[in-house]
C-alpha cells in the first residue's frame, strides 16, 4: 500500500485579502504535495480559514457586515484565489462549520472531565487583536503588546485555563526524542528555550466577546480562538466522528506536516502538541516554521500600503513565474525579500534566458538538423560522461532537498542541470558539426541528450511549474509514461519527435517598464495598463458624482478609521462615512469642496449610516480627498 503524506498550512484569518505571505505558504505545501504524489504516497492537503475571534467581528462591522456574512464573502475570495493559484488541496475546513465546532467541543469538555481545564480568573494585560493576556514583564519597552506593539488595557476576566505547565516535561522529552519534530533546528532551538523559561498555563477562554464556539457546560465562556483554530487539523478528518476513516488514514498515518510561518511556532510546537497529550492523541505531527517574505523597507504592512497582493501580479506575469519566484526566494531558514527588481531578473534570467531558451534552442535544431526526430546513435562526445553525471547527481541532490523541504535548494539543483546543458551546447557546438556529414552521427547523439537531459528537467519542476513542464513535454513529445520520477534514467527515451514549430515559454520582459508596473501593482496603484477591464460609457453614466461642501465633519464614534462628513450637495444634504481619518484631520476637511459620488446605495458603517462615497487619491506615501475651487454644491462632475 502506497505510503500517506498529510500536509497543511496555517488557517487564514479573513481579516482582509489574503496577500504574497499567505500565498507563499499555501504555494509550498502545494509544490510538497505535488512532490510527494510524483514519488507514489497517498496524499492529502488541507487548508482553510480561521474565522471566529474579536478581530474578526470587528473587522466585519466595519465593514458594515455581520460576522458570518464577512467570513463567507472571505472564505469565497480566497478559494477563488487558490484556484487561480491551481492550488491542489483536498479539503478547506472554515472553523464556522458545524463538523469542526462539534470536535471543538467535545474536546473541551473531554479536558475540563479530566481537569486538565479549569476555571480561575486572568488578570493582565490584554490586547484586543492578538486576543492575547500579557503579564507585565512581558509587554514591551514600551509596556505595549510584545506581539503586535500596539495598546494594551488591563482587564480581569473569568477565564478556564490549561494546565499547560503540567506538559513541560513531556514536551522537552518528546523534542528531545524526535530532534527532527521542529525545523530547521534554529526554530527548534527557540522553542527548547521557550519551554526552558518555564510555561504557564494557557488562558483558553473568552467572556468578552460572542463570535466564537461556545463551551457547551458554560456558554457565556466562547473557546479561545487558538485552540478553537489548532483542532482544524483534526477535526477536517473526521476525528471523534464516525467519518473518522481520513483520521485513521492520515493522522495516524506515516507523514504528517505541518507548515507554518515563523510567527506562529509557538502555538504550534507548544500548545498544539501538549492539547494532544492531553487527549491522549498521538503527536504524529512534523512542524516546519519558514521564514517572512519582507519588502525592502522591511515587514509587508498593510497600513504602510507595502503589501503585495497576488491576483495582479498573477494577472501580469502568469502562475508559473508566481509559483517560482516565491518557492525560489525564500532560503531555508532565512526570510526572503520581493522586490520588483528580483522579481523580473528572476523571470528573466532564470526562466526566460537558461531555461526557455534551452529548450527553444533544442527543439529548433532538432527539427534543423533532423526534421523533428532524434535517437541515441551511440557516437559520443568527450562531454557526454558529465552531463550525464549530472543529470543523476541533480536528480539526488533534488530528492535530499525536496524531503528536507529545502525547496528553494532543489530548484538550484534544477538550474545547476539547466546551465551544464547550456554549457553543453556550448562545448560540443552542434552548428560546426552539422557543418560536417562524418559528424552526423555525433549531432543526432549531442541533440538525444539535450533531450533527456530536459526531459529530466520537466519531471523535476512538475511540483512547481504546472504550466511549463507539461508544455515542455508535449513540445518535446515526452509520452505520459516518461513523464514519470521512476522513469528518470538516463536513456530510458528510445527516441523524440519533437513539435514543429516550438512555443517560447517565457518570453524576456522589458526590465525598466515591468519594474515599473510592478512597482505601481505594490503601491496599489490601478495603472490602466495593470489592473481593470474597460467599461462602458454606460456603466459610467450610471455613477451621479457632485460638487459638495463639507459642513461638518466628525470622527466616527466607534471607529478611529473613519470620518462621519455632512456634506451640502445644493438640493440637500448627505451623510458620508470615510475610512481617511488616518491621513485627514476633520479640521481641515470642514469648508472645503469635494466631489461625492451620491447615488451610492446606502450602508452602515459601525452604526452610522453612509449615503456616498468621498472622491480619493492615495499612494504609499499619501491620501489627497480630491477638491474643486470654482465649482458649486450641487454641479455635476463627468
Ligand atoms: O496566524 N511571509 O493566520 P494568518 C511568509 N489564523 N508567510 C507569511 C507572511 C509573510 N510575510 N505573512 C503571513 C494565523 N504569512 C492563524 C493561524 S493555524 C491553526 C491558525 C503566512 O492569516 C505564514 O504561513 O495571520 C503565517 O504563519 C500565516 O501566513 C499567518 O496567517
Amino acid at each position: 500500500m502506497a505510503k500517506t503524506f498529510y500536509v497543511t498550512t496555517p488557517i487564514y484569518y479573513p481579516s482582509g485579502k489574503l496577500h504574497i505571505g499567505n500565498t507563499y505558504t499555501t504555494v509550498l505545501c502545494d509544490a510538497l504535495k505535488r512532490y510527494k504524489a510524483m514519488r507514489g504516497y497517498d496524499t492529502f492537503y488541507l487548508t482553510g480559514m480561521d474565522e471566529h475571534g474579536k478581530k474578526i467581528e470587528t473587522v466585519a462591522a466595519e465593514r458594515g457586515l455581520t460576522a458570518s456574512e464577512h467570513v463567507d464573502g472571505l472564505a469565497e475570495e480566497t478559494r477563488a484565489l487558490w484556484d487561480r493559484l491551481n492550488i491542489g488541496y483536498d479539503d478547506f475546513i472554515r472553523t464556522t462549520e458545524k463538523r469542526h465546532k462539534s470536535v471543538v467541543q467535545k474536546n473541551f469538555e473531554t479536558l475540563l472531565e479530566k481537569g486538565d481545564i479549569y476555571l480561575g480568573t486572568y488578570r493582565g494585560n490584554y490586547c484586543m487583536p492578538c486576543e492575547s493576556f500579557y503579564t507585565d514583564a512581558q509587554l514591551n519597552e514600551e509596556g505595549a503588546c510584545p506581539d503586535c506593539g500596539r495598546k494594551t488595557t488591563a482587564l480581569e476576566e473569568e477565564s478556564y485555563f490549561f494546565k499547560l505547565q503540567k506538559y513541560e516535561k513531556r514536551l522537552l522529552d518528546f523534542i528531545e526524542a524526535n530532534p527532527d519534530f521542529i525545523t530547521p533546528e534554529t526554530r527548534k532551538n527557540e522553542v527548547v528555550a521557550f519551554i526552558e523559561r518555564g510555561l504557564n498555563d494557557l488562558s483558553v477562554s473568552r467572556t468578552t466577546f460572542d463570535w466564537g464556539i461556545k463551551v457547551v457546560s458554560n456558554p457565556k465562556h466562547v473557546v479561545y480562538v487558538w485552540i478553537d483554530a489548532l483542532t482544524n487539523y483534526i477535526s477536517a478528518l473526521g476525528y471523534g466522528t464516525e467519518a473518522d476513516g481520513n483520521y485513521d488514514k492520515y493522522w495516524l498515518g506515516d507523514e504528517v506536516l505541518h507548515v507554518v510561518g515563523k510567527d506562529i511556532l509557538r502555538f504550534h510546537a507548544v500548545y498544539w502538541p501538549a492539547l494532544l497529550m492531553a487527549l491522549d492523541i498521538p503527536v504524529t505531527f512534523k512542524l516546519h516554521a519558514h521564514g517572512f517574505y519582507m519588502m525592502k523597507d522591511g515587514k509587508m504592512s498593510k497600513s504602510k500600503g507595502a503589501v503585495i497582493y497576488p491576483d495582479a501580479v498573477l494577472k501580469r506575469y502568469g502562475l508559473d513565474e508566481v509559483r517560482y519566484f516565491l518557492l525560489r526566494e525564500i532560503p531555508y531558514g532565512g526570510d526572503g525579500v520581493f522586490t520588483p527588481e528580483a522579481f523580473i531578473e528572476r523571470i528573466n534570467y532564470d526562466l526566460a534566458n537558461d531555461f526557455g531558451n534551452l529548450l527553444n534552442r533544442t527543439l529548433t535544431m532538432i527539427n534543423k538538423y533532423f526534421g523533428g526526430s532524434v535517437k541515441p546513435t551511440g557516437a559520443s562526445t568527450s562531454h557526454d560522461e558529465d552531463l550525464v553525471s549530472t543529470i543523476a547527481s541533480v536528480k539526488d541532490g533534488y530528492v535530499l532537498n525536496m524531503d528536507a523541504l529545502k525547496l528553494s535548494q532543489a530548484l538550484a539543483e534544477i538550474w545547476r542541470l539547466i546551465s551544464r546543458s547550456n554549457k553543453y551546447i556550448d562545448e560540443t557546438t552542434p552548428w560546426m558539426l552539422a557543418k560536417d556529414e562524418e559528424k552526423k552521427d555525433t549531432l543526432e547523439n549531442v541533440l538525444y541528450h539535450l533531450a533527456e537531459s530536459l526531459r529530466t528537467i520537466g519531471v523535476l519542476l512538475r511540483p512547481v511549474l504546472l504550466e511549463a513542464a507539461p508544455s515542455l513535454f508535449a513540445q518535446l513529445g515526452v509520452p505520459q509514461h516518461l513523464q514519470t520520477f521512476e522513469s528518470l534514467t538516463f536513456g530510458a527515451a528510445k527516441n523524440y519527435t519533437v513539435v514543429k514549430e516550438p512555443v517560447p515559454m517565457f518570453p524576456r520582459l522589458d526590465v525598466d517598464a515591468e519594474v515599473e508596473a510592478l512597482r505601481a501593482i505594490i503601491a496599489g496603484v490601478e495603472k490602466e495598463t495593470v489592473e481593470r477591464e474597460a467599461v462602458s460609457i454606460d456603466d459610467f453614466d450610471k455613477l451621479e458624482l457632485r460638487v459638495g461642501l463639507v459642513v461638518d465633519c466628525e470622527p466616527h464614534p466607534n471607529a478611529d478609521k473613519l470620518l462621519v462628513v455632512d456634506v451640502d450637495i445644493g438640493h440637500r444634504t448627505m451623510r458620508v462615512v470615510a475610512g481617511i481619518a488616518k491621513q485627514v484631520s476633520p479640521k481641515t476637511l470642514k469648508g472645503k469642496k469635494v466631489v461625492v459620488l451620491t447615488n451610492l446605495e446606502a450602508t452602515k458603517l459601525r452604526g452610522v449610516t453612509s449615503e456616498g462615497m468621498l472622491l480619493a487619491g492615495s499612494n504609499e506615501d499619501t491620501l489627497e480627498v480630491v477638491t474643486v475651487k470654482d465649482l458649486r454644491p450641487g454641479d455635476i462632475v463627468k
